[in-house]
């Protein structure tokens, strides 16, 4: 029966946080960097789908180094054929000691050539062990075929031979690589028997001092030599216990998803924190503003006030002629919004309202405002991207930019869709109305008292009284009061008017202005808000993938 992998909770803990992080990072770390991670993390599932039993430890090493004479030494067969024509192992070969065969495992590692071992005493049980080609072979197919091994396996012994293991390309091009994989290492120096003791202690110092200098100093350091079987049996008991823990494989993944954490962490930057500062966010808005003519609208609703304040509460004798003035609201096309044609913007409507082709105003925005809008949305993604590498950067840069082609549009969308707050009549204006048409009625009562002298005589009716007030006749006072009173009442009106007028634009801005902080929202908090927040994911994410 086979058991899971004993695999720590920790393991798969950070191999989820690495594939979370790696997703997070899509697109905005290095495609390699995300690549890597992604593999460990494949790794890890695939690697804990297969039987748990077993341990596969790979021997690697240069060509003639021994590794073919070693798997038999310590398999204690002649399975390997070691040989004198260089290179001479070609393909993978594995020896498994014990009663089961795991045949999904090495389908999976894809090593054909497979021999099961009865573990008897030797404590190898759920050993599998692979001869594998020489790493630096001047054949490329056994190069491709190491360096996609060394990647599967959950621990390696690197067999060295006293003539090659300083070599440069041995440490610098291959085993520096594994520096944070040393506890999952044994290091064997082959060939013992080719030196003196007192030889083999200073290439045994010598070799020791290098894998330090790799970052390798606690990587095993063995000698051994398959002639003569010197040290062999030290070997095997060390690889015994490596099988024994049955903690190999996962030592192993654990190295390859911190590995790939480590490759994405050059994207982590402490300041996770990040958001558009109300200040930034007010400038946008402002300049948006300014685009989108707010202040022409507001002035638009201010003039526009004051003439139609002026037709409905002025003298009536002089007020039609406000009339002939052309409505500047109704010059901007947000004449719609006039008292009698109501239309009401819904605060979701602001971004769609620009397909709606009707809902347009004249207003257009000049190459200066439109540069405005450009800087603040620069300064806007600049602000928050300090410290944050180039791929995050252009991240946040293009998705403050997302909605930039329909900006103009959704802006004059979200202002012609605005309720300037224009339809509704003033009270107080009504009341002057009547009020000036009493006076006017009263105006031409007195006149018509005046000269109903002859009409009354036509008729033959008695004149009607004239009373006098202070000398003049009571008719005249009604007369020339009451258009004086009319005329001096719309001159005080027209005092009231321009306070509404004002209170009117102001009150049109600040609903421009909302309905611009919704575009601008939208169009560009909500998506910048929304990459920042991804990263602060990426972080956190990161950061449980990390050691
Ligand atoms: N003296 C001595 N010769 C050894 C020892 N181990 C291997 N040899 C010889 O070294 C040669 C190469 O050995 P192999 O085991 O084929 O080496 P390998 O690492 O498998 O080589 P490739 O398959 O080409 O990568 C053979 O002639 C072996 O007999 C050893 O410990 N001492
Ligand atoms: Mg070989």
């Amino acid at each position: 029966m086979t058991t899971k992998l004993p695999v720590s909770s920790l393991l798969a803990n950070r191999a989820a946080a690495l594939r979370e992080a790696a997703g997070y990072a899509a697109g905005r770390s290095p495609e390699a960097d995300v690549a890597q991670a992604l593999r460990a993390t494949r790794q890890v599932d695939r690697r804990l789908a297969f039987s748990g039993d077993h341990t596969v430890i790979a021997l690697a090493g240069a060509t003639g180094s021994g590794k073919s004479s070693l798997f038999n030494a310590i398999s204690g067969t002649q399975l390997a054929l070691p040989g004198v024509k260089r290179p001479t192992t070609g393909r993978a070969m594995a020896a498994v000691w014990g009663r089961t065969m795991p045949d999904d495992l090495l389908d999976w590692m894809e090593v054909p050539l497979r021999h099961r071992l009865d573990a008897g005493a030797t404590q190898l049980d759920g050993l599998v062990l692979l001869d594998l080609p020489d790493h630096d072979s001047t054949a490329v197919s056994h190069r491709t075929e190491v360096d996609r091994l060394v990647r599967l396996v959950d621990g390696l012994i690197w067999v060295l031979d006293p003539q090659k293991y300083a070599d440069n390309a041995l440490h610098e091009g291959y085993l520096s690589r594994f520096s944070a994989y040393a506890d999952v290492m044994l290091v064997v120096l082959n060939q013992s028997d080719k030196l003196s003791p007192i030889d083999l202690a200073a290439a045994r110092e010598h070799l020791r001092t290098l894998l330090s200098a790799e970052g390798l100093d606690k990587a095993k350091v063995l000698t051994t030599s398959a002639l003569t079987g010197d040290g062999v049996a030290a070997l095997q008991a060390e690889v015994a216990a490596l099988v024994k823990t049955k903690r190999l494989a996962a030592a192993r993944l654990l190295h390859d998803v911190e590995a790939g954490a480590l490759a994405l962490s050059g994207d982590l930057n402490r300041n996770r924190n990040r958001r558009v500062s109300d200040e930034r966010a007010g400038k946008l808005v402002a300049a948006l503003s300014s685009a989108a003519g707010v202040a022409q609208v507001s002035d638009a609703v201010r003039q526009s006030t004051r003439i139609r304040g002026g037709v409905a509460t002025g003298w009536p004798l002089l007020s039609w002629i406000g009339r002939l003035r052309p409505d500047p609201l109704k010059r901007l096309h947000l004449g719609a919004l006039l008292p009698g044609t109501r239309v009401t913007a819904t605060s979701d409507s602001t971004v769609n309202a620009a397909d709606n082709t009707a809902q347009r105003t004249a207003l257009r925005s000049s190459d200066v405002q439109r540069a405005q809008v450009s800087t603040a949305l620069r300064d806007l993604s600049d602000d928050v991207s300090p410290g944050l590498s180039l791929g995050w950067a252009k991240a946040i840069r293009q998705a403050s930019l997302s909605h930039e082609a329909a900006l103009s549009d959704e802006l004059d969308a979200a202002v012609a869709t605005t309720d300037l707050g224009t339809s509704a009549a003033i009270g107080w204006w009504r009341l002057v109305r009547v009020l000036q048409w009493g006076l006017l009625a009263i105006a031409v009562l007195g006149l018509a008292w005046l000269g109903s002298g002859p009409i009354t005589e036509y008729f033959g009716m008695k004149p009607l009284p004239r009373p006098m007030w202070h000398d003049t006749p009571v008719p005249t006072w009604l007369f020339g009061g009451a258009l004086l009173a009319g005329f001096l009442l719309g001159l005080l009106v027209s005092f009231g008017v321009r306070i509404s007028a004002n209170n009117r634009a102001a009150k049109a801005t600040a609903a421009l202005q909302q309905s611009v902080r919704r575009v601008a929202d939208q169009a560009v908090l909500i998506p910048v808000n929304t990459e920042l927040e991804r990263y602060a994911r990426f972080v956190a994410a990161l950061a449980r993938a990390l050691p």
